[in-house]
């Protein structure tokens, strides 16, 4: 018999004893976020509870085929529930607007994966060794003993795709491929959900992903590859902010790039980076913090005050330390 760690029994508890449950997740959600929320949501309405599901934005329109009954949708305001379950959400700030609706419960479980969660719930169960918290949920309804039904699988399947770069990334343990294999046969739609998510591209996220490909820069021995994404790149293409997630993938796909950075000027002076690092021996959460972020050791972002070319310059700076640190090789000077 496979041992579960304590909380998740807690947590699970608390389900049970629950009759309304609200399921949340972080602002700009992404394929982990909503696939396992709406896994838990799905898995806890057939045991007969009252689910309310949804998030400061919108799903992200690839992901729109897991949600067919439309299950995300904000409550009626002053609802109040039995059990909230923040899921994927590294602090109470990432939930956004949805925060101060779930200040008033009984009890807030906090189900996620990242090392920087702040354990902002009453119940906390992270686990930073887990690449997703779609792994997670797989395992709280193991344990829990509640059915993995197709629709469940299918949801599970693209949370645990996404956040491992389908399997690619080195969080990919043998438990996640495992798992994986076993939504499969419970149904998960391998062909469908790959053709929605990465084969699904509209026009206009293409033409914003010609932009990239015309302007990034490579710098530091072309180990540090970077691009700008400012309000206009968004008008001229017809794409919305969304639209920017997975672009920085092609930059760190470069072969020489070790740090990929994404620059998105969200306001006159304020500026969204997203990192990726390529070497085990680079932790991006960590240059994330340095700037009031944070995130995985592969992947982080931060928010941060200041005109475009001032953060410019201080990022690229705490990256080239990084990697002076991480004593890359400079093979290509
Ligand atoms: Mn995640």
């Amino acid at each position: 018999m496979k041992r579960f760690p304590k909380i998740l029994g807690r947590i699970i508890a608390a389900l049970k004893e629950a009759r309304s449950v609200a399921i949340v997740g972080h602002v700009r959600p992404d394929g982990d976020c909503v696939g396992s929320q709406l896994a838990l949501a799905e898995a806890l309405a057939a045991q007969g509870k009252e689910i309310v599901c949804w998030n400061e934005d919108a799903i992200p329109q690839k992901l729109a085929f897991l949600d067919p009954g439309k299950r995300l949708q904000p409550p009626a305001p002053g609802r109040s529930f039995d059990v909230v379950v923040a899921l994927d959400a590294a602090s109470l700030e990432r939930l956004g607007s949805v925060a101060p609706f779930i200040l008033e419960r009984q009890i807030l479980a906090n189900i996620d994966h990242h090392a920087s969660n702040t354990r902002f719930g009453d119940l906390n169960w992270i686990n930073p060794r887990s690449p997703s918290t779609g792994e997670l949920v797989f395992q709280l309804l193991k344990a829990a003993g509640w059915p993995i039904t197709p629709p469940i699988a299918d949801c599970l399947f693209a949370a645990i795709s996404t956040d491992t770069g389908s399997f690619q990334y080195d969080t990919t343990r043998p438990t996640t491929l495992y798992c994986a294999g076993e939504l499969v046969h419970r149904g998960a739609n391998l062909a469908r959900i790959s053709d929605e998510i990465y084969q699904s591209y509209p026009l206009s996220r293409v033409r914003l992903l010609q932009h990239v490909f015309n302007h990034f820069r490579l710098t530091h021995h072309n180990q540090i590859g970077y691009f700008w994404l400012k309000p206009a790149d968004f008008t001229r293409t017809g794409t919305a902010s969304s639209d920017s997630e997975g672009l920085i993938d092609h930059i760190r796909a470069i072969e020489p790039v070790v740090v990929a950075c994404m620059f998105e000027q969200v306001e006159p002076e304020i500026v969204r980076i997203s990192l990726r690092s390529k070497s085990p021996r680079l932790d991006v959460n960590a240059i994330a913090r340095q700037f009031g972020g944070g995130g995985h050791h592969a992947a982080a972002g931060a928010r941060i005050a200041g005109r475009p070319l001032s953060v410019q310059r201080r990022v690229v700076n705490a990256i080239r330390k990084a990697l002076d640190q991480a004593g890359q090789s400079h093979a290509h000077v």
